[in-house]
């Protein structure tokens, strides 16, 4: 993950500031690319402790269409607490979009359904694509993430919110778009959350990984963040952890947690770090 360190860098050395909704500040850098090999090894940071389960538990929850935090605090991940209402409802966030798309005549589009179709149908197609930029669910950014949830809109605006794939020699990439990342807490986690992703496609549709290219628009340091970004910096990477299947399910809605396999992960300490809300 020296590119990840160097992207902290970058913006350590070219960010300026720029106030933000939280109210926070950040140091932020515009337009960055960071490319991985995913068959040399899952792109998890290294220098801090990445929490792993909880980017599992909440892959699968966008994958049940889910956008409620019950299932996730069942499981006992809490990354979304902060942003629900009292029901612990999100609004139509990332699950909805993938799997409940709006159609004008009321129905719905399953992309991830459709994707899987696509990819098994028609791997060379240039369309394969998977979206939450529902511009229609957009949260009012002059209110609260709750105060939107009760007006029927997202707590956020999706940060990763557009995903194209891509297949050539049998082997699939993920180009993912992020509008905004923030870059110590967020980064990691869409990183492996994008990565998994792909290896479950490419396990569904008989192909091997290629390609993970992350590409961040507002990517941002909050300020509150600097003093354990320095921290990390000191830290040296160990080498990337392989990644596999315990089996193959059905299909790619009946993975379970325990179907996902870390072998070696090194890691130093996790970091802790306030998140913005
Ligand atoms: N808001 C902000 N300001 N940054 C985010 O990264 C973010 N991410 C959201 C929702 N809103 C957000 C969803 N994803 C953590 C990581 C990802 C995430 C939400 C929270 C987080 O707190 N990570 C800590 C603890 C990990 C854990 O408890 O499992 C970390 O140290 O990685
Ligand atoms: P924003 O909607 O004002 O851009 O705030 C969202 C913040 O959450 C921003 O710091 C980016 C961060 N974020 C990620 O980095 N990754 C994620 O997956 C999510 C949901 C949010």
């Amino acid at each position: 993950m020296k590119l990840y360190h160097e992207l902290l860098q970058d913006i350590l050395s070219n960010g300026t500031f720029k106030p933000d909704r939280t109210g926070t500040g950040t140091l932020s850098v515009f337009g960055r690319q960071l490319r991985f090999d995913l068959a040399a090894g899952l792109p998890i940071v290294t220098t801090k402790k990445t929490h792993l389960k909880s980017v599992i538990y909440e892959l699968l929850w966008f994958l049940k269409g889910d956008t409620n935090i019950q299932y996730l605090n069942d499981h006992g991940v809490t990354i979304w607490d902060e942003w629900a209402d009292e029901n612990g409802d999100l609004g139509p966030v990332y699950g909805h979009q993938w799997r409940f798309w709006p159609k004008p005549d009321g129905g719905t589009i399953d992309q991830i359904a459709e994707l899987v179709r696509q990819l098994k149908e028609r791997p060379h197609s240039r369309r394969l694509l998977l979206t939450a930029l529902n511009l229609a669910d957009f949260p009012d950014e002059s209110q609260t993430p709750v105060e939107n949830v009760h007006a029927g809109r997202m707590a956020l605006a999706p940060c990763h919110c557009l995903t194209q794939f891509y297949v050539s020699d049998n082997k699939l990439s993920c180009l993912l778009y992020c509008r905004s990342q923030d870059v110590f807490l967020g980064t990691p986690f869409n990183l492996v959350g994008y990565a998994l992703l792909t290896h479950m496609l490419a396990q569904q549709c008989g192909l091997t990984v290629g390609e993970l290219i992350w590409t961040g628009g507002d990517c941002h340091l909050y300020l509150n963040h600097l003093e354990q970004v320095k921290q990390l910096l000191t830290r040296s990477p160990y080498p990337l952890p392989q990644f596999s299947f315990a089996r193959k399910p059905d299909d790619l809605f009946s993975y379970r947690f325990e179907d996902f396999i870390l072998t070696d992960y090194q890691s130093h300490p996790a970091i802790k770090a306030p998140i913005a809300v």
